[in-house]
């Protein structure tokens, strides 16, 4: 399998993806609610199309799991089966709102393992990347995570779900022992970048529940090969059907667990 050519392809249908969300900032004439406060926006599916048109115009028979068409089969055999994960526009109510904290998530899975992770930031072209086992570059330039060994020394970054549920009392008692714990939080409304700033050091820890695969499949893999370690809250090895996602500089990571750690009866 040719990662490099792969991700070659992933770069080229993001900055394809980057000139509709440009094109669309601040130009919006109806958002549109898939939810309560799930946006999409018409740069969602622009942006999304462009996206799709590149990939399947160099890998047809490949699969496509997109946040707002879905998954397309591209009848690839299921030996080696290979699916790109794609989120068009990561911080859709940044954008709706005219906040510029958004980004373009693209993956590639094989057998599901992603192999290519490529976030793009159209907002002064910071392009995030990285190939399994190859290191993570932020505009070609490695990074790796920061080496701060303490909470009361870190800076968080967090989000919130859609869909709170029955999830309420633990979303709010982590964030409360993490705002009492850490040097300072920040909730900037994309996964993909969230991730990507664990990567570079810029933050010392990234956790979130209930994520969708499209949120997460390139900024884990960037964070994972930048030194990250990246589970659920239990500690377990963190993939994108996991509802709970914690990334860490690793210095941080089990103290991290010990307070995001909720007894099953508070939750
Ligand atoms: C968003 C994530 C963010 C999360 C939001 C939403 P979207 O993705 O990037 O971290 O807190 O609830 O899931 O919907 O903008 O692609």
């Amino acid at each position: 399998m040719d990662l490099a050519a792969l991700q070659r392809t992933a770069v080229k249908a993001a900055f394809q993806g980057a000139v509709e969300l440009r094109n669309h900032f601040g130009k919006l004439d109806t958002v549109t609610k898939k939810g309560r406060i799930d946006l999409v926006t018409q740069a969602d599916l622009a942006s999304e199309a462009k996206i799709i048109a590149v990939i399947r115009s160099h890998y047809p028979d490949h699969d496509v799991l997109a946040e707002e068409s879905g998954a397309s089969g591209g009848g690839n055999s299921a030996a080696n089966l290979v699916r790109w994960v794609i989120d068009p526009l990561d911080g859709t109510t940044n954008y709706a709102h005219g906040l510029p904290i958004f980004a373009i998530s693209i993956a590639v899975e094989v057998d599901t393992e992603a192999l290519v992770g490529v976030v793009l930031n159209p907002n002064g072209g910071e392009l995030f990347s990285a190939i399994k086992a190859h290191g993570a570059l932020l505009n070609d330039r490695p990074i790796r995570v920061s080496r701060t060994d303490a909470v009361s020394e870190s800076l968080l970054i967090t989000g919130f779900p859609y869909e709170w549920g029955d999830q309420r009392t633990a979303i709010i008692e982590r964030f409360s022992r993490c705002v009492d714990s850490a040097r300072g939080i920040r909730r900037l409304g994309a996964a993909a970048l969230d991730l990507c700033y664990v990567a570079a050091g810029r933050a010392d820890a990234y956790w979130e529940a209930g994520l969708k695969p499209w949120d997460s499949a390139a900024g884990a893999l960037i964070a994972r090969e930048a030194g990250a370690m990246v589970t659920d809250f239990s500690g377990r090895e963190y993939t994108d059907r996991c509802s709970e996602l914690l990334a860490s500089n690793s210095h941080i990571h089990t103290e991290m667990l010990s307070l995001l750690q909720i007894a099953k009866e508070t939750r």
